[in-house]
């Protein structure tokens, strides 16, 4: 039986990556950081106790800013492949926290490539670097692919840029079966809320059933080549099962505004939206002329990412790759969710239940 490990199992991409290598089979380990309050909701459907029954699904507490418990876990699971999806992912945030996004994306990638080296499992681990689009960031080339050059725009892209080239590195100097999946922006469900797509899904769901007056956004003409996360850890999983190592796009090749993204998801949820005014002062409104979404410039970035469009074709070649979920069917499952997630507060609130009014 195959032995994975993955670093952010508890993210989006974990959970369905985490279920993906079951289903294949694998025995599969994943680091959680140590928090206050639980933070496993996306993957404790797949958690069974030991002590109660057998189980190949194993969690341990570790960080990507603490060497000694990611070497300890490596050298315990002496696992056949990692996938190294733990990171602090959020661009906005990054600007916030510069130094600590560094630690976690950059040097954390670092951290574990080194535990490969100094364990002796150059031979025997494959491993996956969860790089991204934004490494493109002031784009130099329409579509991007895997020779386009890099122009990171934030404290998050230069982390991962780092990531990007010591795994290049570790590769060419050590042997090591390390792989970058240059992954665009990929959506679902159970994406974080405070990306701008749930963010739309479950703020429009909650305006739709009276929950909340207006949703507030940042640039709406920003693009993105927006994928669905079932079908892009499968391309992770593709990328380790290759005679070589080498690093891949992967995209859907079809491009959409934020604004686009809001018309669909409102469309879905049968909300006619008149848009009015320009920039700052934009703003949509409902048939009923009430305002329901505006801009708020505290979600403009101080250099903005504004146009990614991928080009998958080495995938597609290669790995035998190629998306499953359209455009439109990520919206209307996205949108469908947030509706039931928004319909189940609204029975909390009609029953006298304190829930809180959680918006970004
Ligand atoms: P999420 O933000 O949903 O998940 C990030 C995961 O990393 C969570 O499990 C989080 O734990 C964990 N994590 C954060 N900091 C640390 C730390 N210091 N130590 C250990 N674990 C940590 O991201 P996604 O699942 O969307 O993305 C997975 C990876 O792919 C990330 O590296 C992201 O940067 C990259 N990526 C994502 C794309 C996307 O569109 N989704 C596109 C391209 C790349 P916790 O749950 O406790 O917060
Ligand atoms: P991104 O995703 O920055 O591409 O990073 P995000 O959904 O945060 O932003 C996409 C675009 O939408 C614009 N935007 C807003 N963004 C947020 N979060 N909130 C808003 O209110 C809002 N309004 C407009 C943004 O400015 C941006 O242009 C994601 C992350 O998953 C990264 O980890 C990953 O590497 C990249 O995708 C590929």
């Amino acid at each position: 039986m195959k032995k994975a490990l993955i670093t952010g199992i508890t993210g989006q991409d974990g959970a369905y990556l985490a279920e993906f290598l079951l289903a294949k089979g694998y025995e599969v380990h994943g680091i959680k950081r140590r928090t206050s309050l639980f933070n496993t909701q996306r993957i404790d459907h797949l958690f069974i106790d030991p002590r109660e029954g057998q189980t190949r699904f194993f969690l341990h507490h570790g960080d990507m800013t603490d060497s000694s418990s990611l070497m300890h876990i490596i050298q315990k699971v002496q696992p056949d492949e990692i996938y190294n999806l733990a990171a602090q992912s959020h661009v906005a945030v990054s600007f916030e926290e510069p130094e600590y996004t560094a630690n976690a994306d950059a040097l954390g990638t670092l951290r574990i490539l080194e535990a490969i080296r100094t364990l002796g499992l150059t031979k025997q681990t494959r491993f996956y670097q969860a790089s991204t689009s934004e490494l493109f960031g002031k784009v130099q080339e329409i579509p991007q692919k895997e020779t386009t050059p890099f122009y990171p725009r934030s404290p998050y892209a230069a982390a991962k840029l780092y990531a990007y080239w010591i795994t290049v590195n570790y590769r060419e100097a050590y042997g090591i079966f390390a792989c970058n999946g240059i992954l665009f922006n990929h959506e679902s469900p159970i994406r974080g809320e405070t990306f701008v797509t749930r963010k739309i899904t479950r703020g429009l769901a909650r305006i739709k059933l009276g929950l909340q007056k207006c949703l507030y956004l940042g640039n709406l003409d920003a693009k993105r080549d927006w994928g669905h996360a079932r079908d892009y850890v499968e391309a992770m999983w593709l990328m380790l099962q290759q005679p070589q190592p080498e690093d891949f796009v992967i995209a859907t090749g079809e491009q959409y505004s934020v604004r686009d993204f809001v018309n669909a998801a409102a469309q879905e949820l049968g909300i006619e939206i008149r848009w009015e005014g320009k920039s700052v002062e934009e703003k949509g409104f409902d048939a009923q002329g009430r305002c329901i979404i505006a801009v708020d410039p505290r979600y403009f970035r101080p250099t903005e990412v504004e146009t990614l469009l991928g080009d998958a074709k080495k995938a597609r070649e290669k790995l035998g790759w190629c998306p499953r979920v359209t455009f439109d069917e990520l919206v209307r499952e996205m949108v469908q969710a947030d509706l039931k997630e928004a319909q189940r507060e609204q029975l909390m609130r009609a029953h006298g239940h304190t829930v809180p009014n959680r918006q970004e």
